[in-house]
């Protein structure tokens, strides 16, 4: 298998962060280029020609080029049979499909607060929209169903009861930890909590997250998050 596979990230996208963890849980030979999307790296044509969306991640595996992360969560399993993180039974495959799916208009609202309410008017001077409070309500409708739906209640280790952690908790854990930007303190969902504080103590999440963590390690945090970032 040959050495070419290139991924473009950015350490601070959530995306990025979930392929990157996927690449090396699954010990993937990659050459990863970080795009810096605050010099605009993202709108130069070079960039377009690999991800047309200029958006972060995206893939370029000899001469194969691969924007979207799930799309690239799913070739990086499918090429070098990573079937620890994704299953081979129809139905379970079915399952992960699902959560997959329902991510980009359910756990994304997660993270469209999280843009909203701290990254807008904290780092980019775009003032905060005055219904906060509607905004949370929905946002924590996003995570209540999360936690009953995708994680049975809080009963399941892994999103939609897998034995063993998939590309659907990639996806999953670094948008719910965006929520540490927010100092959130997940105490309204036990289950959710639990499944955050299992899966942050992972070396390699606690790897991808190194930049994030140095941004928010100086901001006022709570005792669990704190506990996650150290
Ligand atoms: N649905 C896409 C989302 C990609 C995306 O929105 N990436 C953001 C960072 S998290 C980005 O590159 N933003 C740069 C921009 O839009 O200018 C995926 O999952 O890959």
């Amino acid at each position: 298998m040959s050495n070419t596979l290139t991924f473009y990230y950015n350490p601070i996208s959530m995306p990025s962060r979930a392929v990157l963890t996927l690449l090396t849980l699954g010990n993937v030979p990659h050459t990863a280029k970080i795009v810096d999307i605050q010099k605009q790296e993202n709108l130069t044509p070079e960039y377009t020609a690999i991800n047309p969306c200029q958006s972060v991640p995206a893939l370029e595996d000899d001469g194969f080029k691969l924007f979207e992360s799930h799309a690239i969560l799913r070739y990086i399993v499918n090429k070098y049979q990573l079937h620890d993180f994704y299953p081979k039974d129809p139905q379970e495959i079915a399952k992960i499909e699902c959560y997959l799916d329902w991510h980009h208009t359910g756990t994304k609202i997660v993270s469209k607060f999280i843009f909203t309410y701290i990254i807008g008017p904290k780092m980019m001077n775009k003032p905060a929209p005055p219904d906060q409070d509607a905004q949370e309500k929905e946002m924590e409708s996003i995570l209540q169903f999360i936690e009953y739906v995708f994680l049975g209640q809080g009963k399941f280790k892994y999103v939609q009861n897998q034995p063993k952690m998939t590309i659907a908790d990639l996806s999953l854990i670094f948008e719910l930890q965006a929520l540490f930007a927010f100092n959130y303190s997940f105490d309204k969902f036990p289950g959710l909590k639990n499944y955050v504080q299992h899966m942050s103590q992972l070396p390699q999440i606690k790897q991808a997250n190194q930049m994030f963590y140095g941004m928010i390690k100086n901001a006022p945090l709570n005792d669990f998050i704190k506990g996650l970032i150290q």
